[in-house]
């Protein structure tokens, strides 16, 4: 029996997750930056455990040498988005990337598992500039809400604990979970505006407050005492009054204030 380097083997899946864990954890901090809504609510990637690999390849009759042709998830990152409205969206931004190729796509949204998973997979291909050359890594790439995951993550430590054969009647208990959690989904979706509006405001907040604090730290080194206990207090009675336009005023008046001590 061929004896498989797995350190070797996984070297480049690990580096394909770590590359598209900052890609797409980029893309979210940069729409937060820029006070836009993001789809995506968190990212996270994982490396297919050995023994995982094995179970797959003995089930699917794959050789060692066929592994990395033949199995397209040893590399994995999770892509969770907070609504079901949010996935399409995700599933775009993936679908119109050129630093990646979409090989396969599998809709188990539409098409819900008999378990009762839900969850949109999308196979790739990676171009890795490895020390040795470029190779084209596989990966998946799975998209789905919180309420989906806590759902499937629940599931999997049981079907891992049963190995694989979950007794009936916990089946039965979980596929009711799984039609909760399709619940929960829906009705999210009903007040998802009211919530997506409220998470912006709470970040242009968070963004004027910041820059705020910014500006007064800078202008302590260059601005009188006088001044700057007018500032201190005049922050302290915006922050109070919790009005965002006169924190975005009082924000542009020091913005203007710390040009003029520069010129
Ligand atoms: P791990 O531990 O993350 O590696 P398969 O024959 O199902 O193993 P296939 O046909 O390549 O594999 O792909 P599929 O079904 O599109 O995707 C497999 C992965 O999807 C699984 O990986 C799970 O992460 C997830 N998945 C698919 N079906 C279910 C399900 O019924 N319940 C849960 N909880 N997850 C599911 P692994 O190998 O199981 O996991």
């Amino acid at each position: 029996m061929e004896i498989i380097n797995w350190k070797e083997l996984l070297y480049p899946y690990e580096q394909t997750v770590e590359e598209l864990l900052l890609k797409f954890r980029s893309l979210d901090k940069e729409c937060r930056h820029l006070g836009i809504y993001s789809p995506i609510d968190s990212v996270t990637g994982r490396l297919k455990r050995p023994a995982s690999i094995l179970e797959k390849a003995g089930r699917k009759q794959i050789p060692p040498d066929k592994i990395e042709e033949q199995i397209e998830d040893i590399a994995g990152i999770r892509i969770l988005c907070q609504f079901v409205e949010d996935i399409p969206k995700v599933i775009d931004m993936v679908r119109s990337r050129k630093d990646m190729t979409v090989v396969e796509e599998r809709d188990y949204i539409t098409n819900t598992k008999p378990s009762g998973y839900r969850s949109y997979h999308i196979i790739i291909r990676y171009p890795l500039h490895t020390a040795l050359g470029a190779k084209n890594v596989p990966a998946e790439i799975q998209i789905r809400t919180n309420a989906m995951n806590f759902w499937a993550t629940a599931e999997h430590s049981l079907r891992y604990k049963y190995s694989g054969n979950i007794p009936q009647e916990l089946q039965d208990r979980l596929k009711n979970c799984a039609e909760a959690a399709f619940r929960l989904d829906t009705e999210m979706a009903t007040i998802r505006e009211e919530i997506t509006n409220a998470q912006r405001l709470n970040e242009i907040k968070n963004n004027l407050v910041t820059n705020i604090l910014e500006n007064i730290q800078n202008l302590y080194f260059v601005a009188k005492l006088d001044d700057m206990n007018e500032i201190n207090k005049e922050f302290a009675r915006v922050w109070n009054s919790d009005d965002i336009d006169k924190l975005r005023e009082f924000n542009t008046k020091l913005n203007i204030m710390a040009e003029m001590y520069r010129t």
